[in-house]
């Protein structure tokens, strides 16, 4: 059954933003097997729920702040898909002329304040971001996305009690996924709640399933207007998982069972919905041209990006300080 309460235009809104993430990403993957492409990824497969979910609510003059797996954030925030695709590969066409790579991915003008190579350090960014919005009077929220290796970090606390002191308008979304890197999030931690954390700050804290995008949406609709409000920050847990390595080159197993990962492939965002429409009544050619629409939209990301320079080699020092 399609949820009633959203809107078929919405449904279908939300089916498109994590086609294009996942075909971008499968994309990306595809090209730095190849070994054109230099740097370092870590891949968003699985987890477009939340970014689909969250920026929907999102306009560009809001603030975003990402993490090291922060392609499918800087698209949904909506940088345009070849600038993100050049940044990647080090192409003076990127969003911040190559020099960036994946993990500085940046673009103000799209309210995007980064990917971060730094776990945990979007966040006292969000609250920088939120109070500037606080002291000039404007109606943006800040939101930042994180993982569950954040949330034991000194950042989070800094980050989030500030942001409650001052009822700033923020939103704090932890993408727990599990695992940082190979450790198991119930090792890391006696409170495997990060929702329940929210009370030791005295704002709301709210789990959701992560996979499930209409769940997600919901409760960031919910938290955006409390944000935009005046309320103050929530923080919003989204239960995903990662079913990809951690790293492009991380066979992703040995620290976690084939079984585990074959349970959440099966609930795999994308297919959700898709199941979802389909009871609902949408017609399965609309969805197929929708996924198509996706794929050439990064098909052309990739020409633009491949075809574009590479840097010249006489400006190797410029924007160096020293
Ligand atoms: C402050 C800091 N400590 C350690 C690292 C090394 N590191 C990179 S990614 C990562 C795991 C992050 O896990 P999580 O926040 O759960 O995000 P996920 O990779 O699961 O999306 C770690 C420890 C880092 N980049 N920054
Ligand atoms: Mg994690």
């Amino acid at each position: 059954m399609t949820n009633p309460t959203l809107p078929p235009a919405t449904l279908i809104a939300l089916y498109r933003s994590m086609h294009r993430m996942r075909a971008f990403e499968l994309r990306i993957q595809q090209v730095f097997r190849s070994g054109v492409m230099p740097g370092f990824i870590h891949l968003y497969i699985g987890e477009e729920a939340v970014a689909a979910g969250v920026c929907v609510h999102l306009a560009a003059t809001d603030y975003v702040t990402s993490t090291h797996r922060g392609h499918g954030h800087a698209i949904a925030k909506g940088l345009p898909m070849e600038e993100v695709f050049a940044e990647i590969w080090g192409k003076p066409a990127g969003s911040n002329g190559g020099r960036g790579g994946s993990m500085h991915i940046y673009d103000p003008s799209c309210g995007f304040l980064g990917t971060n190579g730094i776990v945990a350090a979007g966040i006292p960014i969000a609250s920088g971001a939120a109070t500037a919005v606080q002291v000039l009077g404007g109606t943006q929220v800040a939101v930042s996305f994180f993982g569950d290796g954040a949330v034991n970090n000194a950042a989070f606390h800094e980050g989030i009690n500030l942001a409650a002191a001052w009822n700033l308008p923020a939103v704090f979304v932890c993408e727990n996924n599990l695992y940082a890197t190979e450790m198991p999030f119930e090792k890391a931690t006696r409170n495997t709640s990060v929702a329940s954390r929210g009370a030791a700050y005295g704002i709301p804290g709210v789990a959701v399933d992560g996979n499930d995008v209409i769940e997600v949406y919901a409760a960031a609709e919910a938290a955006v207007a409390h944000a935009r409000a005046g309320q103050g920050p929530t923080l919003l847990e989204c239960k995903t998982y990662r079913p990809v390595g951690h790293f492009e080159g991380d066979p992703g197993i040995g620290y976690r069972t084939r079984e585990e990962i074959a349970e959440w492939k099966a609930r795999d965002p994308i297919q959700l919905l898709h199941a979802r429409m389909l009871s609902g009544g949408v017609a399965e050619d609309t969805l197929v041209a929708i996924a198509r629409e996706c794929q050439l939209e990064v098909e052309h990301a990739y020409e633009s990006a491949k075809n574009s320079p590479e840097a010249d080699p006489a400006t190797f020092a410029q924007f160096v300080y020293a």
